[in-house]
């Protein structure tokens, strides 16, 4: 039968299986043989009667820092203020995203502590990141939100205060998680290193650690441009990172306001924080 892994505990492997049962296994045997180590995330065939994992699935994704595999989505949870509006945590998050095979949502939060002016700063982000096709909620559309959560394994990514246990608890009350303290998404303490574990929510999955806040690049500057969706154009010179070169046509794009200055500058920050 098949399965999904969603928590390890030395060698013990909880499953939930297809027939929505859970079950504790171990990787005895063939696996072991082969020298794979099955991850969280990882989408298995078990025998239920020596309660064994058979096989691992290829992946969607495989992240070593949280170390987990097949994440559907991350949600980008950023507030107006307090922690401060970032477009660049936005742009980064993305970058990672993407570049992981991971489908991205920006959920905007704390639209209520903004001046109205302010909100049309922010409207224009909003309108942006649609444009480029990305989804993007303000975090009143509980509605929509619970949506994305149905038969999807989903990571929280955002600043500290951002509100991401905030809404994570308008999505399924039952979680009852603490908010407005130095704690992770889950409500546990920041410093202790915990392993990953998947809690069904809502109809999906979410994966429980405060790690996918501290993600980091690690990508070649070169391939930045493939997943910085409106920076993948043609230049004149194919290997162009849009930065000296001349020629250029983003920098064009961006003289001529087609492409936003700030989407220009987050790009040339992370840029030099490629490898
Ligand atoms: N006014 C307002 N406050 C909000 C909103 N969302 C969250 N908050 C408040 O912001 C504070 C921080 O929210 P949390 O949900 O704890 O933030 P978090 O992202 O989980 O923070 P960490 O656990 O530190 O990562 C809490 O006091 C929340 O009540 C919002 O949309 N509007
Ligand atoms: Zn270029």
């Amino acid at each position: 039968m098949t399965g999904k892994i969603i928590c390890i505990n030395k060698s013990l492997h909880k499953v939930l299986l297809e027939n929505n049962t859970i079950i504790e296994t171990t990787t005895r045997g063939k696996l072991r043989n082969e020298k794979i180590a099955p991850v969280v995330g990882d989408n298995v065939d078990v025998n239920v009667v020596t309660k064994t994992i058979e096989k691992v699935h290829a992946r969607k994704n495989y992240l070593e820092r949280p170390l987990v595999a097949n994440i559907d989505k991350l949600l980008i949870v950023m507030s107006t203020s307090i922690p401060v509006f970032s477009s660049y945590l936005i742009d980064k998050f993305l970058l990672i995203a993407l570049s992981n095979n991971i489908e991205p949502i920006i959920v905007i939060t704390k639209m209520d502590m903004i001046t109205l002016k302010e909100k049309l700063e922010i409207r224009k982000y909003i309108s942006y990141y649609k444009k480029l096709g990305i989804k993007t909620y303000v975090n009143s559309n509980v509605f929509k939100i619970k949506k994305e959560f149905k038969d999807s394994v989903i990571a929280l990514c955002g600043q500290t205060g951002a509100g991401k246990s905030s809404l994570l608890n308008k999505i399924d009350a039952s979680l009852s998680l603490k908010t407005g303290e130095v704690s992770d998404s889950l409500g546990r303490g920041k410093h202790t290193t915990r392993l990953v574990e998947l809690l069904e929510v809502n109809g999906g999955l979410i994966a429980d650690t405060p790690g996918f806040s501290s993600l980091t690049l690690n990508i070649k500057k070169i391939d930045i441009k493939k997943y910085y969706l409106d920076f993948n154009k043609t230049c004149k010179y194919r290997t162009c990172v849009h930065d000296k070169e001349s020629d250029c046509t983003i920098k064009y794009l961006v003289e001529k306001g087609r492409i936003p200055k700030w989407r220009y500058n987050n790009y040339l920050k992370l840029l030099e924080e490629g490898k």
